[in-house]
């Protein structure tokens, strides 16, 4: 019965309750917490080697349409308004982009990204420096 009275909160013959561990209302209350400062966007993971970007600098980017890692990279350039910023070359559309990328890299692989005539490879490195290339050209905007 003990049981039953603790699992039902009634009671018990003392007359105080029994079963509820809860703490009154009025103790669980806290403060709401102070308000959080705008966060500052956190400036992307540049490749080993790439220097940070002042947002002036010459892109071409070397893809062809059917490749994700480029698809990838492409989505980005519109959000990051960056659409304007960028020659596109479709290596599979131009044989002479496709022939361009493999004399400068000895390599076709796309995406590849040139910044000032400068190769870089794996898409990942090219959307973290096209992040910082576009918080460069904000700030220049804002300077
Ligand atoms: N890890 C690379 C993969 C790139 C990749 O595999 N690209 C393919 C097209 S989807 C390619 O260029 N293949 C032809 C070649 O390597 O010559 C990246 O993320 O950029």
């Amino acid at each position: 019965m003990g049981f039953l009275n603790r699992l039902l909160g009634t009671r018990n013959r003392a007359g105080s309750r029994t079963g509820s561990s809860h703490p009154p209302a009025s103790s669980t209350a806290r403060a709401a917490p102070p308000p959080r400062a705008p966060k500052a966007p956190t400036p992307p993971r540049l490749p080993p080697g790439a220097a940070p970007p002042t947002g002036r600098e010459s892109l071409v980017l070397y893809k062809f349409d059917s490749c994700p890692f480029c698809q990838r990279v492409q989505r980005q350039l519109e959000p990051l308004g960056l659409a304007q910023d960028i020659e596109l070359r479709d290596t599979r559309q131009d044989p002479k982009a496709r022939a361009q990328l493999q004399e400068e890299t000895g390599r076709t692989q796309v995406p590849c990204l040139f910044i000032n005539g400068k190769p870089l490879f794996e898409s990942s490195d090219i959307s973290a420096y096209l992040q910082a290339y576009s918080q460069a050209k904000a700030s220049q905007g804002n300077a």
